[in-house]
């Protein structure tokens, strides 16, 4: 990667927080944590939040077109499940606000060849047969800086597995700043990559992450589960012998319990520490039933509120209808300036 992003940032626009799930339903106890609960915990921190529901994302993999708009549906009622409030988030489907794509194929030409050839994540999901992975899914970085920039975002609240995303987003902003000599144009963002559950694993396996593509339903707890399958899948839930140590240091080389630890963290709004303060020296048969019971307590509500919601979408749509206007406005301000920038031509 280029040395580009250690240049300081010479923007001085406003603080904006922004983030994304993509439109392929099935969330996760790792996109409530990770990424959901978060988002609701920086509405309060004295900027605009602008949350967006990746569909053009989603695309980069086949999704069935009849269900689509369902699944664009599901997120945002898991936003508004989780305490996004349209009146102070903005709230909105990507593909609604064409500016997304626009400003995509504008970086499209701005990032290099060699950056996106250096990101796990296409690897990763394009497996042993990277030939017959979309297009889209090699440039799906590309149209993330796209996102992201478009509102001149300066935080991004994502799971640890975005981090390589976010530090390309840097580079093509920092590329476009000097590549058109408009110094500061766009904010170098930070990834804001926070709190006990940046990365959730596997209840199955503790050194892969918790994922909606892993084959093992038992591996993830989905939003959708209810309290039964919740608890059993606690209960099932990889672990070792021993019971839990007094000390997060302890924890090291015992992934499955870090995990659950991190867990029973997230949920209770507390440190690692302060639960092995609580469970250090008791097993894994006292700890399960606990967190078993705290999940069930957390994610009842949500899942809950998302079936209601889901069951006469008209709330959700006015949100997004709401959201998708006042994004636009701002997006296309954004994209105005990057023609001129870039030299189109213009109406005179
Ligand atoms: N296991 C995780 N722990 C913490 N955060 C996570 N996120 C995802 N998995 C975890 C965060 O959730 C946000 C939205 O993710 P996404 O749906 O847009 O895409 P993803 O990261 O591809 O989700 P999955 O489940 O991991 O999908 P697959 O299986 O397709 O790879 C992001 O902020 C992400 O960091």
């Amino acid at each position: 990667m280029t040395d580009l992003t250690s240049t300081p940032s010479a923007y001085t626009g406003p603080r904006r927080i922004l983030s994304g799930i993509q439109a392929s339903g099935a969330l996760h106890l790792g996109n409530y944590l990770g990424a959901l609960k978060r988002f609701v915990a920086l509405q309060g921190e004295g900027a605009p939040v602008f949350v967006f529901v990746a569909d053009l994302h989603a695309i980069t993999v086949w999704q069935e077109p009849d269900k689509l708009q369902a699944q664009t549906r599901e997120i945002a009622a898991a936003y508004l499940a989780s305490g996004l409030d349209p009146a102070r988030s903005v709230i909105f489907p990507q593909s609604a606000v064409p500016a997304h794509a626009e400003l995509a194929w504008i970086f499209n030409c701005v990032a290099r060849l060699g950056w996106l050839d250096r990101m796990t994540q296409f690897k990763e999901k394009s497996g042993k047969h990277k030939e017959r992975a979309s297009v889209g899914l090699y440039t799906y970085p590309v149209l993330q800086a796209a996102d992201i920039l478009l509102y001149k975002a300066t935080e991004v609240p994502v799971g640890d597995d975005q981090k390589q995303h976010l530090e390309l987003t840097r580079d093509i902003a920092a590329k476009f700043n000097t590549d058109f000599n408009a110094p500061g144009f766009f904010p170098l963002p930070e990834p804001v990559i926070q709190g006990p559950a940046t990365r959730v694993m596997s209840l199955r396996d503790g050194q892969a992450k918790m994922s909606k593509s892993d084959p093992s339903d038992q591996s993830r707890i989905n939003l959708t589960d209810d309290a039964d399958a919740i608890t059993a899948k606690i209960k099932k839930a990889r672990t070792d012998p021993e019971a839990l140590p007094e000390t997060v240091e302890a924890l090291e080389g015992r992934p499955e319990a870090r995990n659950l630890v991190s867990i029973y963290a997230a949920l209770a709004d507390q440190t690692p520490a302060e639960v092995l303060a609580r469970f250090g020296g008791q097993g894994f048969g006292a700890f399960k039933p606990a967190l078993a019971e705290l999940a069930v307590e957390a994610l009842a509500p949500v899942t809950a509120e998302m079936r209601r919601l889901m069951a006469d979408p008209a709330e959700i749509d006015r949100a997004l209808a709401r959201g998708a206007e006042q994004a636009a406005g701002i997006a296309e301000a954004t994209v105005a300036e990057v023609k001129d920038l870039v030299g189109f031509w213009h109406r005179p």
